[in-house]
């Protein structure tokens, strides 16, 4: 019978290679991990990262904070301002304050099904929402931070913990709305919040500690406990953060999780409200970030244009200044055809519930979406013209062009700039005749039926479907 002696040595021995196998392991993955600089990132690998958020076109912006509790209402009165969200700064409210307010936000209501299945419904391939915005409540858990639902509210849930998981389920990429500025942060110029002035040396220095030692903390909570596909930065503008932090915090969101896409607000590269970087320096940032507003032209940058449905980002009761259905679908088409992605705002309440205006927008643009989503999701931005006089956009996917009209196309309805394939069919999408066609000296005449909007009935845009290429 074999001792134990006789097992000692063989044993010891694959004891020894395993570990050293280990160890070295780790030493090549602790060099990959360290090596890898992702601000050097090759057009390849970027484009690999970047499809899906490009094919997926149309997202849900959420605000959601206890600026939604407040409602935009201050002393009885609603502020004056646009954004609910920024009620803390505009009305000067102390930080104890606010804290009172904080403690009321106490959402009873919020359900994570019924928000996913109603981005779900309006055609949204992806959510972000806002995990903190400036006035530094963080809406999930956090253990280097009492200010969040779990130490300030009599509120005993994690709700992006429940958005997350509800996510993942119904497969809807999740991203995180995070503010650099905070004006909670003892050490993030909280004390001057309520002035633009810039801070102190003393203040970058405290700044430096709250950055390196608060926010990266908090973003790898996100990172690793609630498992994002954007990080979608804001704040940045404060004067204390500064470009190297910039590089520094992409690159270490970046390490956190690799395949994460980051917006251009991670670093000091913004062109205000127009959105995309400064020519010249390196800023970091995977794609642009136009507000309110959509670019002029197509881009060849990635770039996502967001926009409120009313003026306010945060829940604003007195807030009724609501955009027309019509007007976000022509958005949407607008910003395809350049080559960009919508993300569109909503601001639930307190309680966790989104208003009705919003939801009967986005089942509308949904409806429209049912019918003409080919022609907007995964598609491209022509190299040519995007559009062709005011009415008319286009984009393109592989050999098939789709150019949209936002007027009635009944008659005869003609393109320039488009060379149909020899028998090619061209169609409006949600009508299933092939339409008559004839093309001469670079014109696309299409004849349209007479009753089109008796058959299929109005439209904010009807879609026509070419086989051809842009000339
Ligand atoms: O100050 C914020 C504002 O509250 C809102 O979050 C928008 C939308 O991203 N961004 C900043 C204003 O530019």
């Amino acid at each position: 019978m074999k001792s134990i002696s006789n097992y000692t040595f063989p044993v010891f021995l694959f004891l020894f290679i395993a570990f050293s196998c280990k160890e070295n392991q780790q030493t090549e993955n602790a060099e990959t991990t360290e090596e890898v600089s992702y601000l050097e990132e090759s057009k390849g690998d970027f484009d690999e990262r970047m499809k899906w958020w490009r094919d997926a076109t149309y997202g849900m912006f959420i605000h959601w904070g206890p600026y939604s509790e407040i409602a935009g209402n201050y002393q009885g009165q609603p502020i004056e301002q646009n954004a609910a969200e920024w009620i803390m700064k505009y009305k000067k409210i102390p930080i104890p304050e606010y804290e009172q307010f904080a403690k009321q936000f106490v959402p009873e209501h919020f359900d994570a099904e019924e928000w996913v299945s109603l981005a779900k419904q309006a055609g949204m391939k992806y959510i972000v929402i806002t995990s903190k915005h400036h006035d530094g409540f963080s809406i999930w858990n956090s253990e280097v931070s009492d200010y969040d639902f779990e130490d300030f509210t009599t509120y005993d849930k994690d709700p992006l913990a429940e958005l997350a998981a509800e996510c993942k389920r119904q497969n809807m990429p999740l991203g995180f709305y995070h503010s650099i500025m905070d004006w909670h942060h003892p050490k993030a110029q909280a004390d001057t919040y309520t002035s633009e002035a810039d801070t102190t040396a003393a203040g970058k220095e405290d700044f430096a500690d709250f950055y390196e030692n608060y926010l990266k903390i908090q973003l790898k909570e996100l990172v690793e406990n609630y498992d994002p596909e954007i990080m979608w930065f804001d704040g940045e503008w404060t004067p204390e953060y500064t470009h190297e932090q910039g590089l520094d915090l992409y690159q270490y969101v970046r390490s956190l999780k690799p395949s994460i896409i980051i917006n251009n607000r991670v670093d000091k590269g913004r062109q205000g409200m127009q959105g995309m970087n400064k020519e010249g320096e390196d800023y970091a940032g995977d794609f642009g970030t136009p507000e309110q507003e959509i670019l002029e032209n197509a881009s060849d940058f990635d770039w996502e244009s967001c926009m409120t449905m009313n003026k306010s980002w945060g829940y604003k009761e007195a807030d009724n200044d609501w955009k027309s259905s019509v007007l976000l679908i022509h958005n949407l088409i607008d910003v395809a055809a350049k080559g960009g992605n919508y993300l569109l705002n909503v601001g639930p309440t307190g309680e966790g519930k989104i208003p009705q205006e919003s939801i009967k927008r986005l089942q509308d643009v949904g409806k429209w979406l049912e019918v003409n989503g080919e022609a907007i999701y995964a598609t491209e931005k022509l190299s040519g013209n995007y559009k062709q006089g005011d009415s008319i956009r286009f984009t393109k996917s592989g050999d098939m062009i789709y150019a949209f009209s936002y007027e009635d196309p009944s008659g005869e309805f003609a393109l320039e700039g488009i060379a149909p394939a020899e028998n090619s069919k061209v169609q409006i999408l949600g009508f299933n005749e092939n339409l008559e066609w004839t093309f001469e000296n670079g014109s696309l005449k299409i004849q349209v039926p007479a009753d089109l909007i008796d058959q299929i009935g109005n439209s904010a845009a009807y879609t026509f479907k070419i086989t051809g290429q842009e000339m």
